[in-house]
């Protein structure tokens, strides 16, 4: 099958307000004349999103990626750091910034989150920290991974870079653990072009983070740590304040493409499809299917290629496994033996296209394309 779509369909398309409604942001940014170093829309910010989010203390920052480096020392997280191979670059990446050793546990195969039972095992003198991701907006077993730090005297870092608004039963997923970081990419479901913010119920690390996301200033004279830059800016405080009048009714669009697929797909066999867990408020953020290649009649990879074929630009998120990558595939917690069930995930997991704005139309063109793959 050709395809009858001429513009290409990507994994996401970023949400944006109509230009107009983010002009006076502007004009009000250049009356000010006051562009970073957190200004009067950084501080309002701040503070309706950690209204929005339900959460005690936010602190904006740049990306997520530097927010997790900067939690990172925050949190004073040294040594080993146990944590899942199955997330993107940024989670592994910021625990070798910070001079640590990455220690891969496997997932669960349900929801592809790290799996607790086998966190304990991978515990060592040398280990300070646990740091999960709610990998594509499904919220970990954080019970289980709050005992075992409690347990152990770890700290519990989350990588929530996926949960957006996503709560269980009825508490911010975003809120868990010692502090959670949040990202607001253009591909993320909320979005302030770049950004990421920390998330924390302490009120003194909150200010620790805000001392170092600022060069470690606590005032004009004093430095109280080592820190870095991690600001977020004006303008993506100011576009975060417009883009949170919106991000529901997004949510809401998400769902409902999101639903599409599910009843559309539900039939084929080979194809495996995430669904809501119990109790929790998902936010749609990516929608994710698994192929079993000998059901399916087709591999992933040839899937991929064909959806390519027809202008459909689906990705293997996370494929390959960061645990396979040179920087880090020479770890003895590295070696797939170790990592069965994330091996096997990671060899057929495909992301379909989904956002906002995705039309009937291309959902359709999807949909029949995946259909008619065998
Ligand atoms: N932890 C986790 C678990 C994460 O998933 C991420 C980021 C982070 C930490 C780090 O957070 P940040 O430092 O990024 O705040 C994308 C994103 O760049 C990355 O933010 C995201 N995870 C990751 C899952 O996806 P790529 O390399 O796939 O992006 P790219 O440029 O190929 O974009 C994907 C598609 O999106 C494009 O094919 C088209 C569309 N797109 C993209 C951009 C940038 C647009 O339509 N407009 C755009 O502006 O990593």
């Amino acid at each position: 099958m050709k395809s009858n779509i001429s513009e290409k369909i990507f994994v996401t398309q970023p949400s944006l307000p109509p230009l107009a409604d983010f002009i006076p942001y502007l004009e009000k940014i250049w009356e000010n004349k006051w562009l970073t170093n957190c200004g009067e829309f950084h501080k309002e910010f701040e503070q309706k999103l950690a209204e929005y989010l339900g959460v005690k203390y936010v602190s904006l920052f740049t990306n997520g990626m530097i927010a997790l480096q900067v939690g990172m020392q925050a949190l004073r997280i040294t040594g080993e750091v146990i944590t899942t191979p199955f997330t993107f670059a940024a989670t592994t990446h910021a625990i070798h910034w910070n001079n640590c050793t990455p220690v891969f546990c496997d997932i669960e195969p349900d929801t592809f989150t790290l799996d607790p039972e086998k966190v304990e095992s991978l515990i060592t003198p040398k280990t300070t920290a646990i740091m999960p991701v709610h990998v594509y907006g499904n919220p970990c077993q954080h019970e289980k991974l709050q005992k075992i730090a409690n347990t152990y005297g770890l700290k519990l870092f989350y990588d929530a870079a996926h949960v957006f608004g996503v709560r269980k039963n009825n508490t911010a997923v975003c809120s868990w653990g010692d502090l959670s970081m949040l990202s607001f990419h253009a591909t993320k479901v909320f979005n302030t072009f770049e950004g990421g913010a920390l998330v924390t119920n302490d009120e003194s690390l909150k200010k620790r983070i805000d001392f170092l996301k600022n060069f470690g200033f606590a005032d004009e004279l004093t430095v109280v740590a080592p820190g870095s830059n991690g600001k977020m800016d004006e303008f993506r405080a100011a576009f975060g304040l417009l883009q949170l009048e919106r991000v529901d009714g997004e949510i809401a669009k998400r769902k409902a493409a999101a639903e599409k697929y599910r009843k559309e797909l539900a039939d084929i066999s080979g194809i495996r499809m995430l669904y809501d867990l119990p109790g929790v408020k998902h936010n749609y953020a990516y929608f994710p299917i698994l192929i079993d290649a000998e059901k399916f009649g087709m591999s992933r990879d040839a899937l991929y290629e064909k959806l390519k074929q027809n202008n459909i630009f689906s990705r293997r998120y996370f494929f390959p496994l960061y645990s396979d990558f040179p920087t880090y595939r020479g770890l003895p917690s590295a070696a797939p033996a170790n990592l069965p069930t994330a091996t096997k995930v990671a060899a057929g997991i495909l992301c379909l296209p989904l956002y906002a704005e995705i039309t009937e139309t291309e959902l359709q063109h999807i949909i029949k394309t995946v259909r008619s793959a065998k």
